[in-house]
């Protein structure tokens, strides 16, 4: 396990004003995401803090995309390339670690005001590796298209997340009988007095599973401003718009919590691959929740060459959602025929695994290269497509087409 030297964790603070938010003033590059029927160009940015080349989404709130070819040096994503996403604009440029303090209150026994020190020095660490992905993943690829951050692959990573048990911070408070949820809140605020400010909340059981994290870094060190510092909720296995950053507010509610986060955003039709026709309209909905499995090519892209006769060398990443990846196949040919590739370690059934396969191409010309993941729960990516009008949960498996020559 990763130590953690908590003067360092404390000291990397002051991040510089809110200039650091700037446009650049010049594109030096630009990353093609190939999103089907729109504009599919993005700079590339360098100019946000803690982080180097990303792939530039918006910039007020900042959306900082992943590059899909940093998921091709490891499972674990860097911190200065894992991607960045928030709601509202008004997030502080800096944190003062010494008067940060973690509020506990609503139904429970004793209210907490902790401050990071504390948190740091009396609850006992856990680490565990676990992706990071937005619900809107992979949007821009949905067609027809629909509105929200056109996201390519790459508003997912994983980290090892090092932190406490949010179980222990509530045993800490007392959880009164009655408790039905706990709603996190972090130090961002809305842009407009009548925003809703972002807030999400977990059922108390699975607040309090002891899997659900209060981290205080990632990859062995602090978490990078733009992901949270100091502090954020790590829900592994579930999609990351729960996963509360700048976390300061922790409130025991004894009443499902209504407010626009849980109750409108984030809603997925209520079937089991999140699959809607675009002409399908008031079909009953559910909150996200939990991933699905997932797997993509790492080492080449849409349209590279690969040798017709010699064996060629693909590899990639897969994730399993709630368990671990059980195996990754690939298929030449949409799908009629597939193959299995070799995995790489686990470590940790909710991070990123690796696999590859060397192997030859059927035919010269214009190949389809599918990959697919099987979790170890059995459930295995559709062939085809899920839709729904928010972009969420993309689930189907993801193919690029190569030319054999
Ligand atoms: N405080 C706060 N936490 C937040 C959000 C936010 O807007 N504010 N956005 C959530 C969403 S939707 C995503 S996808 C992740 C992004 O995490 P990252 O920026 O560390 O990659 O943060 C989550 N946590
Ligand atoms: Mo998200």
């Amino acid at each position: 396990m990763t130590r953690i030297d908590r003067r360092r964790v404390l000291q990397a603070s002051a991040l510089g004003g809110m200039a650091a938010f700037a446009t650049p003033a010049l594109a030096q590059k630009l990353a093609d995401l190939g999103l089907p029927g729109g504009p599919s160009s993005r700079e590339i940015t360098t100019a946000f803090p803690q982080k180097g080349a990303m792939i530039l989404q918006r910039t007020r709130p900042p959306l900082l995309e992943t590059p899909m070819d940093v998921f091709d040096t490891g499972v674990f994503t860097p911190n200065d390339r894992f991607y960045v996403r928030w709601h509202w604009a008004v997030i502080p440029p800096s944190v003062d670690v010494d008067s940060f303090r973690l509020k506990v209150h609503g139904a429970v026994d004793r209210r907490l005001s902790i401050p990071l020190a504390n948190l740091l020095r009396d609850l006992p660490r856990v680490e565990i590796a676990a992706v990071n992905q937005c619900s809107g993943n992979s949007r821009g690829f949905f067609e027809p298209r629909v509105p929200g951050g056109e996201w390519g692959h790459g508003a997912m990573g994983n980290a090892k997340w090092m932190g406490v048990r949010l179980r222990d911070v509530l045993d800490k408070a007392g959880v009164k009988a009655g408790a039905v949820q706990v709603r996190f809140s972090g130090m961002d605020e809305p842009v407009v007095p009548t925003g809703p400010d972002f807030k999400k909340s977990l059922s108390i059981d699975h607040a309090r599973d002891g899997e659900v994290m209060i981290a205080f870094a990632m990859n062995g060190e602090a978490l990078p401003l733009l992901n949270g510092f100091p502090l954020r909720l790590v829900v592994p296995g579930w999609f990351s718009t729960y996963w509360v950053k700048m976390l300061s507010d922790i409130e025991v509610l004894t009443q499902p919590d209504d407010n626009f986060w849980m109750v409108k955003a984030y809603k997925l039709p209520a079937n089991h691959w999140a699959n809607v026709s675009p002409t399908d309209k008031d079909f009953p909905t559910v909150p996200i929740s939990t991933m699905v499995p997932r797997a993509w090519i790492t080492n080449l892209v849409d349209g590279d060459a690969v040798a017709a006769t010699d064996p060629n060398y693909i590899r990639g990443i897969a994730m399993g959602g709630t368990r671990g990846v059980a195996k990754v196949d690939i298929s030449p040919d949409h799908g009629r025929h597939w193959y299995p590739t070799q995995l790489g370690a686990e470590e940790g059934k909710y991070g990123f695994r690796r696999w590859e396969i060397t192997a030859r191409v059927p035919h010269a010309g214009r190949i389809p290269l599918s990959v697919r993941c099987t979790n170890a729960s059995g459930e295995t990516q559709p062939l085809a497509q899920n839709w729904n009008p928010g972009g969420y949960r993309r689930a189907g498996v993801e193919t690029i087409t190569v030319v054999a020559a």
